[in-house]
């Protein structure tokens, strides 16, 4: 189904007026407006009660000045959100963003996303997203330190356990946490672990945290290709990006058996036949925060390629792991003919509308972000339980969870999909089977 049902036209026309140029939100929507159809058919009581208009409503948006100091004593200043989108099935929850594009529009569509893909966790969580068009890079780590210090003074106050916990997303990593939760500790005079995910492990972190969107995202695929007689073991595989949740994604592809061959970032891709080390992966990106281009300048056989696309390489598996909107339908038409057999989204959105009919109506594979990334922000509530408990559990005991949820995750989307007669098409089992969740919640408390 590629358009939306009649029924919800004017849902989504409501949308669209209240939320003009919010390209990203609109896009979200609409994908996920094109699911729904199928339940209001089937349970048409889901559409009563404005339920649908009021899951596309964010409950609260907040927008802040964030001023501070440069190293040169200069004053910036940067524009701060917090979109606390659904709170039906728990605290609001979802990354913090720091990159110049971050705009109100992109915040709502994660934050939007972010409650399907918590639902469909199944954990106790609601959805959120915030950040800044502050840009880290080429940024001291006093500076970084500052931002974060001043981002927090005005965020804590929306903040709380029980309430909205954050965590990281691009440009927001254990850095920037310690940073965040040091500041909320001392304004508020609590040690309340809980307020923040993704904290380093000496002060209240999870084991696999770090790991997990990459991995949570490579047992999701792993498993959609057994579900179709295939596994990762000698594939040849790209991987977009070459942040957090590439690297991750590299390593457990790599435990499978398969070969990560390129990555990328914002300025270029790197091809290595012989597959990604990733000891000089991880000390470039993890280490030394260079560019990629740098693994090419130090191990030999490898190229950086400036021109073109990380998706010009041929791969049996693409896994888009950088941004919202990198892979076009072009890059889709390049892949199938390239012999893609799956695609699985690390990121959030990453493909165009248009990449993912491609896929579909040519039988690849397509596991959405909502879906296939959600191992990272259930591993953050894995890290809410072991705070909760005061406890602190094994990497192995936690990935095992991780492993297990991405199961759960996975199956759930294959059933729904097939119940509603769309067998192997998990952009609606995804969609579906998250809203159901909330729309569970929401019907429960009435009209609020
Ligand atoms: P990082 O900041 O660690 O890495 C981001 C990577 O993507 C970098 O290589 C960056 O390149 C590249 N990138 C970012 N913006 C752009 C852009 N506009 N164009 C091209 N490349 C870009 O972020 P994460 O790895 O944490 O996040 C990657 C994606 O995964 C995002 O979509 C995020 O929302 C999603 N995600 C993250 C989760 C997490 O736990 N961290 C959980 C679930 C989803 P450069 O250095 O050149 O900017
Ligand atoms: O997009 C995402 O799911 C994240 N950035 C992780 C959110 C979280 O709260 O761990």
């Amino acid at each position: 189904m590629t358009t939306i049902d009649e029924k919800l036209q004017p849902i989504y026309a409501d949308v669209l007026r209240r939320n003009a140029g919010e390209t990203e939100f609109l896009q979200a929507v609409h994908e996920v407006l094109e699911s729904l159809g199928r339940v209001v058919t089937k349970r048409p009581e889901y559409a009563d009660n404005a339920l649908i208009e009021r899951i596309c409503e964010p409950e609260r948006q907040i927008i802040f000045r964030v001023p501070w100091v440069d190293d040169r004593g200069d004053v910036q200043i940067n524009r701060g959100f917090r979109v606390q989108f659904n709170s039906a099935l728990g605290p609001y929850k979802g990354g913090i963003r720091f990159h110049p594009s971050v705009n109100v529009g992109i915040i709502k569509f994660l934050g939007f996303e972010q409650t399907f893909k918590n639902a469909l966790t199944g954990m106790p969580i609601g959805g959120g997203k915030g950040g800044s068009d502050f840009n880290p890079r080429g940024r001291s780590d006093n500076e970084i330190m500052r931002f974060c210090q001043s981002f927090m003074t005005e965020l804590y106050r929306h903040l709380g356990e029980y309430t909205d916990v954050p965590a990281g997303d691009i440009g927001v990593g254990a850095r920037e946490i310690g940073y965040m939760f040091g500041q909320y500790k001392r304004i508020t005079n609590r040690y309340e672990a809980g307020v923040l995910t993704g904290k380093g492990l000496v002060y209240g972190g999870s084991r696999a945290r770090k790991e997990a969107t990459g991995y949570g995202a490579v047992y999701f695929v792993e498993r959609m290709l057994g579900a179709n007689k295939q596994a990762f073991a000698g594939k040849r595989a790209v991987v977009s990006g070459s942040g957090n949740v590439a690297v991750y994604t590299i390593e457990k592809i790599t435990e499978f058996g398969g070969k990560v061959i390129a990555c990328s970032d914002s300025n270029g891709y790197i091809v290595d036949e012989d597959g990604i080390d990733l000891e000089l992966l991880k000390d470039i990106k993890e280490v030394r925060r260079e560019r990629i281009s740098e693994y090419a300048r130090r191990k030999t056989g490898t190229h950086y390629i400036e021109q073109g696309s990380v998706w010009d390489v041929p791969c049996d598996v693409a896994m888009p792991s950088a941004t919202q909107n990198e892979l076009t339908g072009k890059d889709a038409a390049t892949l199938i003919r390239n012999g893609v057999i799956a695609v699985g989204e690390g990121a959030n959105m990453p493909s165009t509308p248009d990449a993912i009919r491609n896929f579909q109506e040519a039988g690849v594979l397509f596991a959405p972000g909502k879906a296939a990334n959600a191992g990272g922000v259930a591993t953050s509530a894995l890290e809410m339980q072991q705070n909760a408990s005061r406890d602190s559990w094994t990497f192995d005991q936690t990935e095992a969870r991780l492993a297990d949820i991405m199961r759960n995750i996975h199956d759930n989307c294959a059933a729904t999909a097939e119940e509603y007669g769309v067998p192997n098409d998990y952009v609606v089992g995804a969609n579906i089977a998250g809203f159901v969740r909330v729309a569970e919640a929401m019907n429960a408390f009435g009209v609020i």
